[in-house]
């Protein structure tokens, strides 16, 4: 299978015409997305998942590609994506201005086909091998699920979107019970095989591929719920519970349960219940982990 298939390129300019010339060059490797003003095109690459790879335009009314690059290079969730601009802009100092802004490289229109193909190739490839090494560095070495910097970097991408969307997000913070006395009694070993498992059970609950589940450290587990509100983040940890429970992995020295169990934390950022910031929410569903934890464990607390 070649890495070009899935990737995606974003192409913006205001003339129809010039789309549907890149478009036809670059339909048959990758899938393609359109767009004719800036808005528009902020908008698709805000979208999970983003576009691989963005050709852009600079002169365009309302917002130039200029101020599009800008926009694009300063927010969390859209500053990854390679963009290579495409202008009838020849003169040496655009091309300066815009790679001063991040962008990956430049075409002059008008342009050569071969050579479109070839920088696009390039870029995409580029962006597909970041993203592999980038995916690495995301994982949980012993779980197989992401960890705690892929974890953080989506809370920051989430809380991001929020504030330009105004809904809801909410945090799961998830911690096993009593593990300590499972380690002591069955060995670390045990203890590691057991961690395994509950993050994979974990992990499969959620349906919809924008939450995010992560082993947060140790024996702690966190999951980022988008346009979720209280009682579907409710609703989903009450699910994870009976997960876990489901496994039935003995721990017959927890006074909770003759089988693992786990706490869950539960904390939302609403428009009628707002949070200052990511690191309020998470003290937030800190919290109410606490309170599972106090009110006897195995349990979900607000
Ligand atoms: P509580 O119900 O209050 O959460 O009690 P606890 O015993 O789970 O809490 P505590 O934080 O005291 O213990 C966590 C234990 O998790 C300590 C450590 O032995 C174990 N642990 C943390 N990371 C790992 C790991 O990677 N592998 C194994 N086997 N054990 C781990
Ligand atoms: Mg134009
Ligand atoms: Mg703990
Ligand atoms: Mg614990």
């Amino acid at each position: 299978m070649s890495d070009n298939k899935q990737a995606t390129v974003l192409i913006v300019d205001d003339q129809p015409a010039n789309i549907h010339a890149l478009a036809a060059l670059l339909k048959k490797d990758y899938r393609i997305l359109t767009a004719t003003h800036g808005e528009k095109a902020l908008e698709l690459a805000a979208q999970a998942p983003p576009p691989d790879l963005i050709l852009l335009d600079i002169v365009m009314p309302d917002m130039d590609g200029h101020e599009v690059c800008f926009r694009l290079k300063n927010d969390e969730a859209t500053k990854a994506i390679p963009i290579i601009f495409v202008t009838a802009l020849g003169e040496e100092q655009d091309e300066e201005h815009g790679l001063n802004l991040g962008a990956a490289d430049y075409i002059s229109k008008p342009f050569s086909p071969a050579i479109v193909r070839a920088r696009v190739r390039n870029q995409i490839n580029l962006k597909l091998r970041t993203d592999r090494l980038e995916q690495v560095a995301m994982q949980d070495g012993l779980t197989q699920i992401p960890n705690r910097r892929h974890f953080d970097q989506k809370l920051k991408e989430e809380w991001g979107r929020l504030t330009r969307n105004a809904k809801s997000l909410s945090l799961l913070m998830i911690d096993i019970d009593q593990f300590k006395f499972y380690n002591d009694h069955y060995g670390h070993g045990a203890g590691d095989e057991c961690l395994r498992q509950v993050a994979q059970a974990l992990y499969q609950v959620p349906q919809r591929p924008v939450d995010l589940v992560a082993r947060y450290g140790g024996e702690e587990f966190a999951v980022v719920l988008p346009e979720t509100d209280e009682e579907g983040a409710a609703h989903l940890a009450r699910r994870l519970l009976e997960a876990v429970r489901a496994l039935g992995i003995e721990h017959a020295y927890s006074d909770v349960a003759p089988q693992v169990s786990i706490s869950i934390g539960v904390a939302t950022h609403s428009p009628q219940h707002p949070k200052h910031n990511a690191e309020a929410l998470k003290r937030s569903a800190d919290q109410a982990l606490y309170q599972a934890k106090s009110q006897g464990r195995n349990r979900v607390g607000f």
